[in-house]
């Protein structure tokens, strides 16, 4: 009997069509129903699972009775009730590494482009305002030689403090869980605390992992300890920011201007982020390149493809029970 996989979201052609030769594969279509309710139906003799962007716990999974991977085409798992995994045995597996280059170039999209306002001056250049030189309205700030704060040293966060220091010649802070001296010593960067970091750093970048700590780690306070001048950037969980803290700063202009790729909720629909010329809003595209999305893929059915002919796949997250 051939195993059975199923897509519960969109998925590169060429990999979906190599698990179709191989495996009996159904794919979840949000336009034929309640998606929950076609996972809670499809999981139940399904073998795997692969996809991205959608929260898999007990609620749509309870009904699987073989289920052996999901395979998340993502790097992040803060989607996944590990818990729950672990007790029904479920290998949850996932994407690193292929895209840290592709979202620390992300992070710096959005750094510069809040930086020199690019989206405003763009709308405002196309809307016929520019009737003679360019006043203080329209100035940014300068980023080559300025400080850079990233919150959290993993993988992207070196990743950005590289292209801030080697490229814009720029002062390298951080704050992590704990000091990194062999990925910060090239980098002469310093590690400080939270507080510290906020009030030096004339651009911050979030790129934490979502957990427990980093929930709700940058709230009002942490906003009011930034600089006036200050750009912050977010290209790790939403979860992470305190979101109306973050409009009613941008609102109230006590931070010069903010970069985000993720939201509290996503899609962000109706926002009262819509409304403001000091935010850059990605709709979490840090991984979304034609390049990129690839790779995660193919790491992704290969992790599908070990586990169902009986191999330990590459990237478990919770080897618990392997
Ligand atoms: C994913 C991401 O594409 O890898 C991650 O953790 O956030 C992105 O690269 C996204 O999670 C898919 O929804």
């Amino acid at each position: 009997m051939n195993k059975k996989v199923v897509v519960f979201s969109q998925l590169d052609q060429d990999v979906l069509q190599r698990l179709q030769a191989q495996y009996h594969v159904v794919v979840i279509n949000p336009k034929q129903g309640d998606v929950n309710e076609q996972i809670r139906e499809q999981v139940k003799d399904a073998d795997a699972m692969i996809g991205a962007g959608r929260l898999l716990n007990e609620s749509n999974l309870a009904t699987a009775q073989q289920l052996k991977i999901i395979s998340s085409v993502s790097v992040g798992y803060d989607n996944y009730d590990l818990a729950y995994l672990n007790q029904k045995k479920i290998w949850l597996t996932n994407t690193p590494h292929v895209l840290t280059e592709t979202t620390a170039d992300l992070a710096f999209t959005l750094l510069m482009s809040a930086a020199r306002k690019v989206p405003y001056l763009d709308q405002w250049t196309k809307q016929g305002h520019w009737q003679r030189t360019v006043g203080e309205a329209q100035f940014g700030h300068d980023i080559f030689g300025k400080t850079l704060g990233i919150i959290g040293l993993g993988n992207i966060g070196v990743a950005v403090a590289r292209r801030g220091f080697y490229g814009f010649n720029m002062n390298i802070l951080y704050h992590n869980r704990r000091e990194r001296l062999e990925l910060a010593q090239p980098l002469n960067a310093k590690y400080c605390a939270l507080n510290e970091l906020l009030q030096q750093s004339d651009f911050i970048v979030v790129a934490v992992d979502l957990n427990a700590e980093s929930k709700a780690l940058i709230g009002q306070s942490e906003f009011d300890n930034m600089q006036p001048h200050a750009v912050f950037v977010n290209i790790a969980r939403g979860s992470v920011v305190d979101q109306q803290a973050l409009i009613a700063t941008l609102k109230a202009g006590k931070i010069f201007a903010a970069g985000l790729d993720v939201y509290a909720k996503e899609p962000l629909q109706e926002s009262e982020l819509f409304h403001l010329d000091n935010v850059v809003t990605l709709p979490h595209v840090g991984s979304a390149t034609a390049e990129t999305r690839k790779k995660m893929a193919e790491l992704a059915y290969r992790n599908v493809v070990d586990a169902l002919e009986g191999q330990t796949p590459p990237y478990i997250v919770n080897p618990v029970f392997s």
